[in-house]
């Protein structure tokens, strides 16, 4: 590679395209998770859940919306392994269904039957 290839190169990689602030922007995503949660203790095992998740940079369940809506960085977790987190600890998480062993330990008012409350 000469002088000259090697300068369109890194005028190239320097382009608008990779900023710090277009970095800083694609490191969090922002997903809303569909859960069978119904209480404030399903909030709460859930929350811990994701608490414990590698890349996951904040949460918030509304436990009426049954929606949890997560913060993650991209390049250190993906929208799959947030909700398999969700599943492992008992509840669905959109198309993915609850762990059935950790559903099963749930207490009784929060399996999904037992509605919102
Ligand atoms: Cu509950």
């Amino acid at each position: 590679m000469n002088i000259l290839e090697l300068f369109i190169v890194s005028a190239f990689m320097l382009s608008p395209c990779s900023t710090p602030k277009d970095t800083a922007k694609t490191n969090q995503q922002e997903i809303v998770i569909t859960t069978s949660a119904v209480c404030g203790m399903c909030k709460k095992t859930i929350e811990k859940a994701l608490s414990y998740e590698k890349g996951v940079k904040g949460y918030d369940l509304d436990v009426a919306t049954k929606k949890v809506t997560v913060k993650y960085n991209p390049n250190k977790t993906t929208v799959e392994n947030i909700r398999t987190a969700i599943s492992k600890v008992g509840y669905d998480a959109d198309e993915v269904e609850a762990d059935p062993v950790a559903y099963e330990k749930l207490h009784g008012c929060c399996k999904k039957d037992a509605g919102v409350h």
